[in-house]
């Protein structure tokens, strides 16, 4: 073989690596969840208002239908599944979570204690708590960890049996939920703060902790705080 075909053949499988390489990076970028921002009203500076449900399936016209995840509601009233949310510093997030999943014991006990909110409580179903014991009753479906924030929200499932249990998301105040909301205060130090799921719901992946679990969107997100 002559120089100038080593050349061309160096040359053409450069250009297919640095090909493969873009395509691998913009489907990443394509495949990556919306960020639902959240911005407080005039009349209540330094307060905004997330609602979010976590749903047993995220449903169709998403990436992995059948796989548990989380919506948040936007600006405009519209459910996104995503768990990328922004919120601004200095700032009181009151957020509401609507539980459509089912619930079960925690592999650790500790992941039923609530920490990092105001009052290091949640009000489920109208009931201030500072522990779910996932023993008791359904347990506890997912949880919202933010370790950075000092955050750790366990909320509480359902029967997989109830009769209008959610087949698929999003799901609406018609099928059976809990609803449990809480408060935390984003701090003065703006960071994307890593958030996930320390239940593994990752049903049919190793130990649960693939799939779902591992991607981010369903079950692993981030807090955006800004300045
Ligand atoms: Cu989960």
């Amino acid at each position: 073989m002559n120089k100038g075909a080593r050349i061309s053949i160096v040359l053409v499988s450069a250009a297919v690596a640095v090909g493969l390489i873009l395509f691998g990076i913009f489907g990443y970028l394509r495949t990556y969840p919306p960020t639902v921002v959240f911005t407080p009203s005039p009349t209540q500076p330094h307060t905004v208002d997330v609602t979010l449900q976590v749903d047993p399936d995220v449903g169709p016209g998403h990436a992995h239908p059948a796989w548990p995840g989380w919506f948040a509601k936007n600006a405009q009233g519209k459910w996104v599944q995503t768990t990328l949310y922004q919120v601004p510093e200095r700032t009181y997030v009151h957020v509401t979570v609507y539980e459509y999943d089912s619930g079960g014991p925690l592999r650790n006990p500790i992941w039923g204690k609530v920490t990092g909110t105001v009052g290091n409580d949640v009000v489920l179903n109208g009931k201030t708590v500072s522990l779910l014991d996932a023993a008791q009753g359904f347990g506890v479906g997912h949880t919202i960890v933010a370790p950075a924030l000092g955050l750790s929200v366990p909320v509480w499932g359902l029967s997989g049996t109830e009769k209008t249990f959610c087949q698929t998301g999003p799901c609406t105040l018609s099928n059976a939920h809990n609803v449990e909301t809480f408060t935390f205060y984003t701090g003065n130090h703006p960071h994307n703060y890593r958030w996930q799921c320390f239940i593994p719901c990752g049903a049919g992946y190793l130990n649960g902790n693939g799939g779902p679990m591992a991607t981010t969107g369903y079950m692993a997100g981030f807090w955006k705080v800004v300045a």
